[in-house]
């Protein structure tokens, strides 16, 4: 099991060997993260990372090669002070949906994606 962190230089993955967790190795994402969690959102197999930014708006997703690096993080605006999100197939498309609470109203918001490409809706 490895471990992905926040901190000001975005998202620190931790990879677990036979002799122990290594130095990190950060990934540029927004400033201010929140929130952070792991699934497949492209489901190609390979563990993906989505990250809330409160002071941005935004929900930066990470795309996974499996081998512990991650595609530049993709951002999405969802508007005021996010500060957390779950996920899971709201709408049985088969497809991962996000659900960001919002500080003064809730959003949820639909990854769609085709590929490697997400589109985020309200
Ligand atoms: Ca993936
Ligand atoms: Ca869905």
């Amino acid at each position: 099991m490895d471990i992905a962190s926040i901190s000001i230089n975005g998202v620190g993955i931790f990879l677990n060997s036979a002799s122990g967790f290594g130095s990190p190795t950060y990934f540029a994402a927004e400033t201010a993260i929140e929130s952070i969690a792991a699934t497949d959102f492209n489901r190609d197999g390979a563990p993906d990372l989505a990250v809330v930014n409160r002071v941005a708006g935004q929900i930066s997703i990470l795309l996974g090669n499996g081998q512990g690096n991650f595609s530049a993080a993709q951002s999405y605006a969802v508007g005021g002070n996010p500060f957390n999100f779950t996920f899971a197939d709201f709408n049985a498309d088969g497809n991962i949906d996000i659900a960001v609470p919002l500080y003064t109203r809730a959003t949820v918001a639909t990854l769609d994606i085709i590929g490697n490409k997400i589109v985020l809706q309200d």
